[in-house]
């Protein structure tokens, strides 16, 4: 007797734990603070996603770099601590450099240019990724970088030996191509790295500068449109693989919707935070003619670099990009 009702209970268990399986919690870590339009595009995501499933998948959001640093998303997706990321593309540069295509500087100059490389860069970078076992879901531009400065900037000259913010490869190359000293700092520490007196300029969108509410120390924003970095959302092609079809369809759908609403609310953001920035006193100002040349050709230095250090996997996506 008490053997069968072993069974029996044990028979419940597994019952249990067979409804329990229908429903997947996924865990997605981002470098950004929650409150950035970029995390928010994705707590959106993630709330249509369970809607979508009926609660069959679940998203939950690790954002701020907390539980993992901006850094460490990709590769804790390829190992399986995490089943899904958003990064910065440019980010991933040291394994997959064509995942810097948009951020070579003065290549795109408007959304819908970024929306044209988006769509050439995505079947060559998602293949890359499926090597790596990850699978994209979608890619949100940031606004236009700008250039952020202390002082006033009348030449390349009055940036050499101040030190620089970077945040990736191309922010990190600049610095040292103006004699800039580059210091890293994570996206959600530019506003006490500016308090601290740690960085003089710094390259990146009008956004970034609001949401780090850089108005303390920083007094010149000059609009120079260099690039459009974006950040991607990926997951682990093994947990995606593991879903219900039904299941992954409705998150497939999620993120193109997601990829939509983040590209239009981008562009939304971009105009008003330029006009926050300056109604918070900093000046909104244009570069001498002859600085703006010599940071063009400085562009266009970077460019020869990272053209010669990709070989043809550039022109697959740069002939089309320049020729079509
Ligand atoms: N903001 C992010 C990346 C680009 C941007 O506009 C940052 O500054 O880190």
């Amino acid at each position: 007797m008490k053997q069968v009702w072993k069974t029996a209970l044990c028979a419940a268990a597994l019952g249990h734990a067979a409804l329990a399986g229908a429903q997947t919690t996924w865990k997605l870590a981002s470098g950004y603070r929650a409150e950035s339009f970029q995390v928010e595009n994705l707590a959106q995501f993630a709330k249509d996603v369970a809607a979508a499933t009926q609660q069959q998948l679940k998203i939950e959001l690790l954002p701020n770099g907390q539980a993992f640093k901006l850094g460490e998303i990709r590769p804790a997706v390829e190992d399986g601590r995490l089943q899904a990321g958003e990064t910065i593309m440019s980010g991933m540069v040291q394994d997959i450099p064509l995942a810097g295509a948009d951020s070579v500087p003065f290549v795109v100059g408007s959304y819908q240019d970024a929306q044209r490389l988006w769509q050439l860069q995505r079947p060559v970078l998602a293949a890359k990724l499926a090597e790596r076992g990850l699978s994209v879901l979608y890619a949100v531009p940031w606004p236009p970088q700008g250039l952020y400065s202390t002082k006033p900037i009348r030449s390349l000259a009055d940036l050499r030996g101040t030190r620089m913010r970077s945040y990736n490869q191309t922010t990190l190359r600049i610095a040292e191509m103006l004699g800039a000293k580059p210091v890293d700092v994570p996206m959600a520490d530019v506003g006490q790295a500016l308090q601290d007196g740690r960085v003089d300029s710094m390259i990146t969108s009008a956004v970034t500068g609001v949401e780090n509410k850089v108005w303390g120390a920083i007094h010149y924003y000059y609009d120079i449109n260099a690039w459009f970095p974006k950040n991607l959302v990926f997951a682990s092609t093994k947990s995606l693989d593991a879903l219900p079809a039904e299941v992954r369809a409705q998150l497939l759908k999620a993120a193109a919707l997601a990829e939509r609403r983040g590209w239009a609310s981008s562009e939304a953001e971009a105009r008003k935070a330029v006009q926050t920035l300056q109604a918070h006193g900093i000046k909104l100002d244009r570069l001498p003619a002859d600085m703006e040349r010599d940071l063009q050709r400085m562009g266009e230095r970077f460019s020869r670099e990272w053209v010669r250090s990709m070989g043809h996997e550039a022109s697959a996506i740069f002939v089309p990009y320049y020729f079509n």
